[in-house]
């Protein structure tokens, strides 16, 4: 029992390493090489990479991390030996898929928060009231990720209305799977299993305290030890979860718990929205007016619909503000790189005046 990654070191083969990932690395190893694997954990600055038999750590440049491409947990990679930090991420292989919020702050950038997963579960806890408004959001980035999400509401055994709360997520989440478990009556534990086949790899979102670390020690079959209980007198022997943590199951599959996430701002998740809201996208799809807000056009295919009383009201409302946080960001976005290029072209012109009108400066003697 473990609550320690470092301890596992399962093969490669089973992490999801396959033949077109050892022709990737054929083609981007170089010199300093000195390893492969999956990122089974990222921490400021380090990665943990599993790398088949062994688990490394490497440093990962904050440079990177700048340019949004930092590597994240379920990325593969080559490993390299770098002169001043040692063993560092390399390359990052393609990504299968991505799971990506956009990073809490003012500055637009995206966070990848598990990477090459086959399924996402959003979870939600049956004991505190239903959150529609966060599953659809939750909904949207785990569509863009191009993986498929899978709605959990955790604890059922504390409640009586399961069937109820069910009935009430299906009105807005059309074609997901949607399940009531419990870890302490065994509900629906079996089917989640059967989501753990291979190397399938499953994503876990949800706040804090809906029992994500619980499933995972439940589906580990006791081998990890992701919660304690706590403890009456001094609430030491607690575990929760600070980092976005991938854990290979020993009966086959593997899990990404993540910590509890509040914020989960969207990032250019377009068609994540229009997965998640397909009876609206396909009218506004539909709409003959181009650039139509769906608001109050007269003849909006949106708005009449609406006005015949086929969409539920909420789901329009709540379609309308996600969109308008995309459209807002993608100005946001069209701003920066706007200002970035006349930034980079002034630049380039004053260098040009410099090189004309400037005295070439001294040099400044080495001592
Ligand atoms: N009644 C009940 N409690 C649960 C269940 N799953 C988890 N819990 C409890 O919920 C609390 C939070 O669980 P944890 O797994 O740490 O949640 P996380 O923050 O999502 O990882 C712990 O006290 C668990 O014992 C469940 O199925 N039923
Ligand atoms: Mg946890
Ligand atoms: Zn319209």
């Amino acid at each position: 029992m473990t609550d320690d990654l470092r301890l596992l070191t399962p093969d490669l083969a089973s992490l999801g390493w396959d033949a077109d990932l050892d022709s990737w690395v054929d083609e981007e190893a170089s010199d300093s090489t000195i390893d492969r694997g999956r990122i089974a954990r990222t921490t400021r600055g380090f990665c943990l990479v599993f790398t088949g038999g062994d688990a490394i750590m490497a440093a990962s440049s904050s440079v990177r991390s700048a340019t949004g491409v930092a590597p994240s947990t379920g990325d593969f990679v080559t490993v390299i030996d770098d002169e001043e930090d040692g063993p560092s991420i390399g390359r990052t292989a393609p990504r299968k898929t991505a799971l990506i919020r956009r990073a809490p702050g003012r500055v637009p950038e995206p966070q990848v928060l598990a990477s090459n997963i086959d399924d996402v579960f959003v979870m939600q806890g049956l004991d505190r009231p239903l959150n529609l408004r966060r599953i659809e959001r939750q909904l949207v980035i785990a569509w863009d990720s191009g993986a498929k999400p899978v709605i959990l509401l955790t604890k059922s055994d504390e409640v009586t209305h399961a069937a109820e709360a069910i009935a009430s997520v299906q009105r807005i989440a059309p074609g997901v799977e949607i399940l009531a478990t419990s870890t302490v009556t065994g509900e629906n534990i079996d089917r989640i299993r059967s989501h753990f086949t291979g190397t399938r790899t499953v994503a876990l979102l949800g706040l804090s305290g809906i029992g994500k670390s619980t499933l995972v020690n439940e589906l580990s079959d006791g081998v990890v030890q992701r919660t304690g209980e706590v403890r009456a007198a001094d609430r030491r022997g607690r575990h929760t979860t600070v980092t976005r943590d991938l854990i290979p199951l020993p009966s086959g599959g593997i899990v990404i718990d993540t910590p509890g996430i509040r914020e989960v701002g969207l990032w250019q998740a377009h068609q994540g929205l229009a997965r998640t809201f397909p009876e609206i996208a396909e009218l506004a799809a539909e709409c003959r007016f181009a650039d139509c807000d769906h608001q109050a056009e007269p003849g909006c295919r949106v708005v009449s619909a609406r006005m015949d009383g086929l969409i539920l009201e909420r789901r329009l409302e709540h379609w309308h503000d996600l969109r308008s946080e995309l459209q807002a960001q993608d100005a946001q976005l069209e701003d920066f790189a706007r200002r970035a290029e006349s930034r980079s072209r002034a630049g380039a012109q004053s260098r040009r005046d410099g090189e004309r009108t400037k005295k070439p400066r001294k040099r400044r003697t080495k001592r």
